[in-house]
């Protein structure tokens, strides 16, 4: 009797605890997106005042050595940087670091006489090139960073970017 009862109970009450579970794990996912965007399209002004962190990069070097230098970053999330590259060789070379790139808001992207607004994924320097990448990394992990070009990433064009919270 018992048993029935508890069943009985069970099969009325897991289906109505399942669409409170989904409705709730839906409000959560949709304020963690509401949340991204709203950094995404309107970071605090405060942090546009914060002074950047400049960080320097080189691709490769005037002895075409295949590597970047420094091939180590370290960045604090939600701390606005200024990211110099240059590439002081005769080869082109790219900074690529795609899940990096999609995990920070850019302020802006400086090279030559043009500024370039919104989202960056990739970077291609042709030789004694410059720019100035402005962002703030918005989530922490460990990322790769690689130069495509082929053989580049072979011969160890390759780095890591680590973002702390
Ligand atoms: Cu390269």
């Amino acid at each position: 009797m018992t048993t029935s009862v508890n069943s009985a109970l069970l099969a009325t009450c897991v289906p109505a605890l399942r669409r409170i579970f989904a409705v709730l794990t839906l409000m959560v996912c949709l304020n963690l997106v509401i949340s991204l965007s709203a950094v995404a399209a309107n970071p605090p002004s405060d942090l546009l005042k914060q002074p950047a962190t400049e960080i320097t990069i080189s691709l490769g070097n005037s002895a075409n050595e295949l590597k970047f230098e420094p091939n180590h970053l370290e960045m604090v999330s939600g701390k606005r940087y200024l990211l110099r590259l240059n590439n002081p060789s005769q080869l082109k070379h790219y900074f690529t670091a795609k899940d990096f790139a999609d995990g920070i808001w850019t302020q802006k992207v400086e090279a030559g006489k043009v500024e370039i607004k919104g989202a960056i994924h990739e970077l291609e320097l042709k030789p004694g090139a410059e720019a100035e990448w402005v962002f703030v990394p918005l989530k922490s992990g460990k990322y790769g960073l690689r130069c495509p070009i082929s053989g580049h990433t072979q011969a160890g064009m390759t780095g890591e970017i680590i973002v702390t919270n």
